[in-house]
C-alpha cells in the first residue's frame, strides 16, 4: 500500500492508554510509512505554520498550533457547538454563528497550506471526521492530486434537519473532493445520499457513486471497531483481574451494572438515570440488589451545554439516591474520571449488565469494548440503544429506544432475569461480530475503497453493511 497521510483534529500515535481506533491507525502508519498530522491541543500567540515533527511509537507525527480565536471559533465553535449537535440531531442545541463558520474554514485553509509540502505524489490521504469535512476541497484548490477520502465517526444527520444549517449546500458540495467519502452504517449513508439527490440534484447509482458536477465520489458504509483480541487480552491482564476483584467487593453481592460515556448529551445519560429510578420504583424487591457504576469524565468543558448536562446529571444522580438510598446502600455510584483501558476491562467484565444508551451515536465502541471484555463462561448482558451504529451489528443485545424510561426499566429487568445458556447464546453471537468486524477490518476496507481496490477481506456480515461500491 502507498504511503498514507492520516490527518485528524487530534493526533494520538499509539501509546497504552490511546483507543483501539488510534492503535489501528498507528498500525496502518507504521506499516506503510507516512505521517499523523493534526493539531497539537496547544495555543499559539500567532499562527506560523510552524510544524512540530515527533516519532511516536514508530509513528511520524506533525502537530501545529492554532489561535485561540482558531480554537474559539473553530473547534468550541464550528465543530462542537454546531456540527456536532447538528449531525447528532440535536438542533435545539446547534449555534449557527457566521464568525465560527468562518474559523472553520480558515483553520481548515490553515491545515491545507501546512500539510501541502508533507504531500508526496503517490501518497494516499484520509481525513477524519467532521472537523475537516472541507479539506479535501481545500488541498485540490492547492494543486493536490492525490486520493483523499474521509471518514465520518459520527451520524450523518437526516436531510430536512441538514437543510437549517446556513452552509449545509455549500458543505455538502464540497465533499465531492474526496475520492471516497465513509460512514459506519447504511442509514448514515442514505441520509447523504438523500441530500445529494433532493439538495444539490446530484444522482447516485446502485454502486455507491455519487456524481454531481462532473465529479464522482465512492460513498461507503464500513462500521468501525474495536481491536477485540487487545481487549480480550486487556480483560485478563492483572490489572484488570484487580479492578474485577475490587468492584465486585465493593457491590457486596449486588448485581453490577455499568455505564462508561465521554459525558456528553448525545450519550442519554440523563434519560439513562431515569430509567434507572424507575426501574427501583417498580421493582421493589430488586432494589438493594443492583448497584449502577456509571463512569463518566467531562468533555468540551468549554461549551456551555457540556456544563449543562453536568449539573443537571449531578442533581439527578442526588436525587435519585437521596430517594432510594439506604443505610448500606447507594443505588448510584456516580464517577467523572478517566480510566486507562486495563481498568476499563475489568470494570466491564466485573458488570453483569452493561448500559450502552445513546440517543445517537455514530457508533459506540464502548458497546464492542464490553462484550469483548466478557468473561465466556458467564458473560453479562448488553443493553444497548436502537439509535447508535453499533445496533446494526449487535443485533443480540436488548435493543431499546433511549428515550423511553419504561422500555429501559423493563431491559433492565429482562437482563437480571436472563438465564446463563441465553446470555452465553447472545454473547457468542455479539463476540463473533465484535472479532470479525474488527478495527483491522475497518482500516482495509476503507483503504482498500481509497485505493480503488477490490481484494480487501470480506468476512461475513450482514449485507447492508458490506462495502457498496
Ligand atoms: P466517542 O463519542 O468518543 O467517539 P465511543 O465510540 O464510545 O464514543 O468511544 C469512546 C472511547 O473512549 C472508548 O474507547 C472508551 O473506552 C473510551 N472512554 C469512555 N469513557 C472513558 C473513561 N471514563 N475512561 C477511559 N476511557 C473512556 C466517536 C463517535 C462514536 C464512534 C467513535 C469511533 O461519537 O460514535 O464510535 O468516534 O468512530
Amino acid at each position: 500500500m502507498s504511503r498514507l497521510i492520516v490527518i485528524s483534529n487530534r493526533v494520538s500515535a499509539g501509546g497504552g492508554s490511546a483507543g483501539g481506533l488510534a492503535v489501528a491507525l498507528t498500525a496502518a502508519l507504521r506499516k506503510n510509512g507516512g505521517i499523523w498530522f493534526g493539531w497539537s491541543g496547544e495555543q499559539t500567540d500567532e499562527f506560523t505554520g510552524h510544524i512540530n515533527f515527533q516519532i511516536e511509537d514508530g509513528v511520524r507525527t506533525a502537530t501545529i498550533d492554532l489561535e485561540e480565536q482558531d480554537i474559539d471559533e473553530y473547534y468550541n465553535g464550528y465543530a462542537n457547538r454546531t456540527l456536532w449537535p447538528l449531525f447528532h440531531y440535536r438542533i435545539d442545541l446547534a449555534e449557527y454563528e457566521r464568525s465560527f463558520a468562518g474559523g472553520y474554514a480558515r483553520v481548515n485553509e490553515r491545515f491545507a497550506d501546512t500539510v501541502l509540502p508533507l504531500v508526496e505524489p503517490t501518497d494516499l490521504i484520509w481525513v477524519q471526521d467532521y472537523h475537516m469535512l472541507p479539506l479535501g476541497e481545500k488541498l485540490r484548490a492547492r494543486g493536490v492530486r492525490n486520493r483523499i477520502g474521509c471518514f465520518l465517526h459520527i451520524p450523518w444527520p437526516p436531510r430536512r434537519l441538514l437543510m437549517t444549517l446556513p452552509e449545509a449546500r455549500e458543505l455538502v458540495e464540497s465533499l465531492f473532493a474526496y475520492d471516497v467519502l465513509g460512514f459506519h452504517t447504511d442509514e448514515w449513508l442514505e441520509s447523504f445520499v438523500s441530500f445529494v439527490r433532493d439538495e444539490l440534484g446530484g444522482t447516485v447509482g446502485d454502486d455507491n457513486v455519487a456524481h454531481w458536477n462532473g465529479r464522482a465520489l465512492q460513498l461507503v458504509a464500513c462500521p468501525v471497531g474495536i481491536d477485540a483480541q487487545e481487549f480480550s487480552m486487556l480483560a485478563a491482564s492483572e490489572t484488570a483481574q484487580q479492578t474485577y476483584t475490587r468492584v465486585r467487593e465493593s457491590a457486596v453481592g449486588r448485581t453490577l451494572m455499568v455505564g462508561v460515556d465521554r459525558l456528553d448529551y448525545s450519550k442519554g445519560l440523563e434519560e439513562r438515570f431515569l430509567g434507572y429510578e424507575r426501574f427501583l420504583t417498580e421493582t421493589p424487591k430488586a432494589r438493594k440488589e443492583v448497584v449502577l457504576l456509571q463512569i463518566a469524565p467531562p468533555s468540551r468543558g468549554a461549551v456551555e451545554s457540556y456544563q449543562r448536562i453536568r449539573n443537571t446529571l449531578e442533581g439527578l444522580a442526588g436525587r435519585i439516591n437521596g430517594e432510594h438510598a439506604w443505610l448500606d446502600w447507594v443505588p448510584i455510584r456516580y464517577v467523572n474520571h478517566g480510566y486507562p483501558r486495563d481498568v476499563l476491562a475489568g470494570v466491564y467484565r466485573a458488570s453483569k449488565i452493561g448500559l450502552v444508551t445513546p440517543l445517537r451515536d455514530g457508533m459506540n465502541l464502548v458497546a464492542k469494548e464490553y462484550v469483548a471484555a466478557q468473561d465466556p463462561e458467564d458473560p453479562g448482558v448488553l443493553i444497548l440503544s436502537r439509535f447508535a451504529g453499533a445496533a446494526v451489528q449487535l443485533t443480540d443485545a436488548i435493543l431499546v429506544n433511549p428515550h423511553s424510561a419504561e422500555e429501559i426499566s423493563d431491559a433492565m429487568r429482562q437482563a437480571l432475569a436472563m438465564p446463563l445458556d441465553e446470555r452465553k447464546r447472545r454473547w457468542q453471537r455479539m463476540m463473533r461480530s465484535v472479532q470479525d468486524e474488527d478495527v483491522m477490518w475497518w482500516l482495509d476496507r476503507f483503504t482498500a475503497a481509497l485505493e480503488g481496490r477490490d481484494d480487501a477481506p470480506q468476512p461475513e456480515v450482514p449485507q447492508n453493511l458490506v462495502v457498496l461500491r
